[in-house]
């Protein structure tokens, strides 16, 4: 029996910055003119994680901290789709981090949004790896994802947005998702978004974030000065937004060399009937 799935409501707590996510999300994907049968939004576990069960697309929940990896899967099956992995910072920081890693370096065609709120919301507020001061271990600093990233000689867009600035938002999430569509690679847009029940730092990174762009010759296109920039602004107590790098590097699928995988790709995107052809294929990798 096929049963046709209908979005729910959020069940956020009311003045969830995620609401702020899902809106951006919501107005690019209109903005671009991107249809629902064409997009396949992948989740993470968290407060974060049930954002696919609030939007008409395609949706799946993958394991904690599993969301890149089948996110890429997903993408290299079927090239045509627009494929979104969105997630918290304990999902793709913690236990995630390995596939972050290396979904960084890989350079996947797809978007990965990363909603930063300092805790595990879903399991009541425990502190995540961008929690600056843990009770657990005070003098240690957070995480930071786009440091990482720029440290990645493969990375290729790396945007920093906030819940509480919807305009930046929705323009860097359309920004994310023409870098991914145009076949350009991995775009990461982490946003802070207050946890408004566990962590409730809306005025905090009110005050904190600053644009790249108000710096003094800024150069997204530069990994080294994009670095020392924002370790300076980090230096000083704020915390940097805006587009912090996008340039170009190969991509997953374009470097895959793998002719079986390609052919596969080619095989299911068709869905020309081949299930000889493809259960060869598949009998080629059976030991
Ligand atoms: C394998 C596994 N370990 C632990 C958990 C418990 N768990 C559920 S959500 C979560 C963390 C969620 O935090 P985050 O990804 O930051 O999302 P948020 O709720 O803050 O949006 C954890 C540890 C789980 N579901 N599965
Ligand atoms: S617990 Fe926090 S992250 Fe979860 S819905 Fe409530 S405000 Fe949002
Ligand atoms: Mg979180």
């Amino acid at each position: 029996m096929t049963t046709t799935y209908r979005p729910g409501q959020p069940i956020w707590c009311s003045g969830c910055g995620h609401y702020g996510v899902q809106g951006a999300l919501k107005y690019a994907l209109t903005a671009l003119n991107i249809s629902a049968c064409d997009t396949m939004i992948l989740s993470g576990i968290g407060c974060s994680g049930t954002m696919q069960n609030n939007l008409g697309t395609y949706g799946y929940h993958t394991m904690h901290g599993r969301v890149l990896p089948t996110a890429t899967g997903t993408a290299l099956a079927n090239p045509d789709l627009t494929v979104i992995a969105a997630g918290g910072d304990g999902d793709g920081y913690a236990i995630g981090a390995g596939h972050f890693v290396h979904a960084l370096k890989r350079n996947p065609s797809l978007v990965y949004i990363v909603m930063n709120n300092g805790t595990y919301g879903l399991t009541k507020g425990q502190d995540s790896p961008t929690k600056n001061g843990p009770k657990w271990a005070p003098a240690e600093e957070g995480f930071d994802a786009m440091m990482l990233g720029l440290s990645i000689a493969s990375s290729s867009f790396l945007a920093r947005g906030f819940s509480g600035d919807p305009k930046q938002l929705n323009s860097l999430m359309v920004k994310a998702l023409e870098h991914a569509r145009s076949g350009k690679g991995l775009a990461l847009l982490e946003v802070m978004s207050p946890c408004v029940t566990y962590n409730d730092t809306y005025p905090e990174w009110d005050a904190m974030t600053r644009d790249v762009k108000t710096q003094d010759s800024y150069d997204s296109n530069d990994k080294a000065t994009a670095f020392a920039t924002c370790i300076r602004m980090k230096q000083s107590g704020q915390i940097p937004t805006g587009i912090i790098y996008q340039g170009e590097h190969p991509t997953l699928e374009s470097a895959m060399v793998n002719p079986k995988l390609n052919k596969m790709s080619k095989l299911v995107k068709n869905n020309s009937g081949c299930q000889g052809e493809l259960d060869a294929i598949l009998n080629g990798y059976r030991i």
